[in-house]
């Protein structure tokens, strides 16, 4: 349904950009700092994380260009192995300063500063003593990090996200390193149940520490459509929703485990195993809000049970059409969707399915909602007027919030909006080849050229929908 008279953006709603870590600022060992678990996954293919941008070195330049933009808010990430280069322990002096000082830019240039605490990046140190995630270690280490890190940059950062991601961290395989010797289903859970009550256990301690500060996880969704109307087909994409995000939603926000899904577990013996004192943390661990990263959404059919078992595989090279659905039998298929257009890396444009997701998160949860990742990457270069035409960024975008915007008009209390990324970064998945930012980096994954920043025609129609608090983008809802 569309509206006739559609409400505005809220007055005080954060138009913001995002970036992470170990994306966007270089420097990998530089001022201390040690290896985290993404730096040491080198793909020869693309460049690694020791330069990437160089925000580390130009964050000043960086933030002007944030607030040429009009930005209210900049959601970024901290770097334990900068901050802790043990992962616990002393603290690298020279490594929180770095955020004290970013910190302090971003309010002297009046943009509200977005923390999130945990952005894939677990010293390699805590990796290699005793395994990372797969260990309960690792939760007095988080804890003891978010402990710094409130006590340092608690006064001044009032929203924080605990960790990106979570689901995402156990479909993609390099996001997390497993154990060849343990079942990998097994292994999934175990690591999702510690990484819960760290995320939990964080909470608690921000209660205490910053308590007029705000909380929540940033969550990667996608809406599961089912691929026809058989009742089959139905159910299986209700269960891609429950594995996929309500596991960790329902976790999240009502501090337990979904009956199906547990059940699931138990009957295929990869329950996690859950000690005493772990739900009462978790269910005390609400949050103030959710974040979400949405890219696109999926379709899934019924998949019986002697299909054979497959994880997704990725086009991570942009050539599109090779990417390949998860498969889980006994649940669901992934598929592609004909009725969308599809990106040169195969990510389906959805931005209904925006509004859709919006909408399932407020009825299931009503909490407030802020857009902490959403965006389009594509292969760019300069013209030789030093441009970037990006205009399928601009329509990407466009598209989206104008679906926003209608989720506020549903009753969606959306406060805030991130679109990855403010500046070219290394992609997750595909280097530099895929590009994301609003500003262009003079650089290629072989050649470092100058680095120099250059405005996208995507920047300035964003400081316009900024200008206008999005009436730019409303004006013409009608047309979506
Ligand atoms: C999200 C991550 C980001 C970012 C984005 C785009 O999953 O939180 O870090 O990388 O996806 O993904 P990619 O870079 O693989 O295109």
């Amino acid at each position: 349904m569309r509206y006739k008279k559609p409400k505005a953006f809220p007055d005080n709603f954060l138009w913001a950009a995002a970036t992470s870590a170990y994306q966007f600022e270089g420097a990998y060992l530089e001022d201390g700092k040690t290896m985290s678990i993404v730096d040491a996954n080198i793909n020869e293919n693309y460049t690694n994380t020791s330069i990437t941008s160089d925000h580390y070195h130009r964050f000043k330049e960086d933030i002007k260009l944030m607030k040429e933009l009009g930005m209210k808010a900049y959601r970024f990430s901290i770097s334990w192995s900068r901050v802790l280069p043990n992962g616990r322990g002393e603290v690298n002096e020279k490594g929180i300063n770095f955020y004290k000082e970013l910190v302090k830019e971003l309010k002297d240039n009046d943009i509200e500063p977005l923390a999130t605490i945990y952005h894939f990046d677990l010293p390699l140190c805590l990796q290699e003593e005793y395994g990372g995630w797969s260990s309960r270690e690792v939760i007095d280490d988080f804890v003891y990090y978010c402990e710094v890190l409130f006590k340092n940059l608690g006064e001044d950062i009032k929203y924080w996200f605990t960790i990106n991601e979570q689901s995402n961290m156990f479909l993609l395989p390099y996001l997390m390193v497993f154990n060849s010797e343990i079942p990998l289903e097994k292994q999934k859970y175990e690591m999702n149940h510690i990484m819960m009550v760290a995320h939990a256990k964080a909470i608690k301690l921000f209660r205490e520490m910053v308590p007029s500060g705000k909380i929540g996880p940033a969550i990667g969704i996608s809406p599961n459509y089912p691929k026809s109307c058989k009742p089959e087909d139905i159910q299986a994409a209700k269960e891609a929703d429950d594995f996929r995000t309500y596991l960790f939603t329902d976790l999240y926000v009502h501090g337990c485990y979904r009956e199906n899904v547990w059940r699931y577990m138990e009957e295929n013996n990869i329950e996690p195993t859950i000690e005493d004192g772990d739900m009462e943390s978790i269910v005390a661990a609400k949050p103030d809000f959710l974040g979400i990263n949405y890219y696109q959404s999926r379709v899934v059919e019924y998949a019986p049970e002697d299909i054979e078992n497959r994880d997704v595989i990725l086009n991570t090279d942009g050539k599109s059409g090779t990417t390949s659905f998860e498969v889980n039998p006994g649940l669901y298929k992934g598929d592609s969707n004909p009725f969308l257009e599809k990106t040169e890396w195969d990510w389906e444009v959805d931005p209904i399915g925006l509004r859709v997701v919006l909408n399932e998160l407020n009825d299931r949860y009503h909490l407030p909602i802020i857009i902490t990742e959403n965006g389009i990457g594509g292969i760019e270069n300069l013209t030789e007027e030093n441009k970037v035409n990006d205009e399928y960024r601009i329509n990407y975008l466009k598209s989206h919030l104008k679906q926003c915007n209608l989720a506020i008009n549903d009753g969606v209390n959306l406060f805030g909006y991130c679109p990855w990324s403010f500046m070219d970064l290394l992609s997750t998945t595909s280097g530099f080849r895929k590009r994301y930012g609003f500003v262009y980096v003079n650089r290629t994954d072989k050649d470092l050229k100058d680095l120099k920043r250059y405005k996208k025609d995507s920047f300035y129609w964003y400081k316009e929908v900024i200008e206008t608090n999005g009436q730019s983008v409303i004006e013409n809802s009608e047309k979506v």
